[in-house]
């Protein structure tokens, strides 16, 4: 196997006997597969999009091929055999559509015409030969500029499968994913033509965020500001792990009047700001903190634990008779509810102790999502006029296990008291608990949400340069990022594509990108990597 589309990959170099997260070497080579067989309905769905062929079952399965392929999302061999052999029968499918409309599918070679084994082993043998280091004649720098645009249409097929489920969608990202995908089989482009459709990825990225944030507040409701409890409530205990909020709704509808107190985990904190969520009495507090705990956090839950995107980890033992998941997730031997009952979950959770007695915890505060902040604006705008506020940092991004990533925490703790804090997404569960404290009654601490809100923070951000009459690069804010998985890969081109300048990103630079790729981005954007926490912050404030 050959994996390196992750911050933790083996060595900063690559995965190759199994994944640091615990991929085997079967599931990567058929995750390696999917992604080919995918690449094939591009192919096709490219040649569709000139004749007006576009099949909703298509872009949808599209999506999630590629979204199961994600870090941290589905380890299960068998569910893979599975999505490729469908990947053949839509892509077949598709063929005859594009052909009844005149279009041409009539490929001599490739992936369109990938013919998948009849079985796993067979598969495997198949996955195998198309990875990431199959043709070893393509120059390093455009294998890298390859694996950045799949790697960034990774990112954005999750955001617009996330969207498409709350009933947003929209062609022109289903155009792009087929361009993007296609284009990186055609040996005829050259780097430049490469640096901008990782860049047309950013673009269609925020239409895709833009879809996600409609979908969220439309169905939910805009977050307002929310105290959520850390502690504990004496009753039976399920907790909701991912990202997907109809997923938490449907559990919190399925355990209404049961005695059942839902709790969140991970990137589900922001949740709680939700008025269509938060007005259920059950949805009680958070527990734990981010991904990367969760062996010891999950061994310690006394209920039952539902994972409903990225990240599950290998499941200890001690929890594994507790855990299910649902949509794209998976892990082998781990109960699977696909068809959204989540009976099992809840029987599961009767029959476990529960919290036996109230837990006392601090609180912390969720919901300054965009439209509360903007809220504020006004006051916000005057602390800045009159220096109250000197300067926003926004640190957000994703968790992962590396030493290094103490450098968020303290770069939080050593913030002045005299700046603002905004967050997003797991990263945040370095500081979130820490009391920062106001200015003037606003919070040193926004939590704009889960990575899923990113759009949210743009909007933020565009608004205070509006306010200002400036560009996002001249406002008083610096962008110190941490990456683990492809979700932050998209957002950080969505940045790019902005043309924000000067992020600081860590805590290691994705080992995908070639020094001569990186000279690109740092010439034309000032990317840099993140130093120490008191010499970041010395250089950004003079
Ligand atoms: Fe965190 Fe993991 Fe949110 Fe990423 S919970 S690293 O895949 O999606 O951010
Ligand atoms: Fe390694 Fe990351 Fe790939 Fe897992 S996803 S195999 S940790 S590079």
């Amino acid at each position: 196997m050959f994996c390196f589309q992750c911050e933790q990959t083996a060595k900063g170099e690559g995965c190759t006997k199994i994944g640091v997260c615990g991929k085997q070497p079967e599931v990567a080579a058929l995750q390696d597969l999917l992604i080919h067989a995918t690449k094939g309905i591009a192919q096709v769905a490219v040649e569709g999009t000139k004749v007006g062929v576009s099949d909703p079952a298509v872009n949808q399965f599209a999506c999630e091929a590629i979204f199961s392929t994600l870090t941290n999302v589905d380890f299960d061999p068998a569910r893979f055999v599975t999505l490729i052999d469908e990947a053949v029968k839509h892509r077949e499918a598709l063929k005859a559509k594009v052909q009844a409309a005149g279009g041409s599918a009539a490929f001599a070679d490739g992936p369109a015409t990938f013919t998948p084994a009849g079985d796993q082993a067979g598969l495997v043998a198949q996955g195998e030969k198309v990875g990431i280091q199959a043709d070893p004649s393509v120059n390093p720098d455009i294998r890298s500029l390859r694996e950045l645009i799949v790697y960034g249409i990774k990112g954005l097929a999750a955001y617009a499968d996330h969207a498409r489920i709350l009933g947003q969608e929209d062609e022109s990202v289903y155009a792009y994913i087929y361009e993007g995908l296609a284009a990186t089989l055609d040996d005829t482009l050259g780097a430049d033509e490469y640096v901008g459709l990782a860049l047309k990825c950013g673009e269609v990225n925020l239409k895709a965020m833009e879809l996600l944030d409609a979908g969220n507040t439309g169905t939910y409701g805009h977050p307002v500001p929310t105290a959520v409890p850390l502690g504990a409530k004496k009753g039976k205990a399920i907790l909701v792990s991912g990202h997907d909020l109809k997923d938490l709704e449907t559990i919190l509808k399925q355990t209404e009047g049961k005695g059942i107190n839902v709790y969140t985990h991970g990137e589900m904190l922001p949740c709680h700001g939700y008025p269509e969520l938060k007005k259920y009495g059950h949805f009680y507090g958070h527990y734990g903190t981010a991904w990367q705990n969760q062996a010891k956090e999950f061994a310690a839950f006394p209920g039952a634990i539902v994972m409903t995107t990225n990240c599950i980890q290998k499941p200890r033992e001690t929890y594994q008779d507790n855990i299910f998941t649902t949509g794209l997730v998976g892990w082998p031997g781990v109960t699977h509810i696909a068809d959204k009952d989540f009976t099992p979950a809840i029987e599961r959770a009767m029959a476990l102790p529960g919290f036996t007695k109230d837990v006392p915890g601090k609180q912390v505060m969720v919901g300054f999502a965009r439209n509360a902040v903007m809220g504020v604006a006004p006051q916000v705008i005057e602390a800045v006029k009159n220096k109250a506020i000197r300067h926003f940092f926004l640190v957000g991004g994703c968790d992962g296990a590396k030493p290094g990533r103490d450098y968020y925490t303290e770069f939080v703790e050593k913030v002045p008291e005299d700046c603002v804090v905004l967050t997003l997404a797991c990263g945040k569960f370095r500081f979130f608990d820490k009391d920062l404290g106001d200015i003037g009654g606003i919070p040193r601490l926004l939590d704009i949400g889960q990575c899923n809100d990113a759009h949210s923070a743009i909007q933020i951000a565009v608004a205070l340069a509006n306010a200002f009459e400036c560009g996002v690069n001249d406002l008083p804010l610096s962008m110190i990022l941490s990456w683990y998985e492809q979700k932050a890969c998209v957002i950080l081109l969505s940045l790019l594509h902005l043309g924000i300048k000067d992020i600081r990103l860590g805590p290691s630079l994705p080992a995908f990108i070639t020094p001569n790729v990186l000279d690109v981005l740092v010439k034309n954007f000032n990317i840099m990597p993140i130093g120490t926490a008191e010499g970041d912050l010395k250089a950004i404030l003079g």
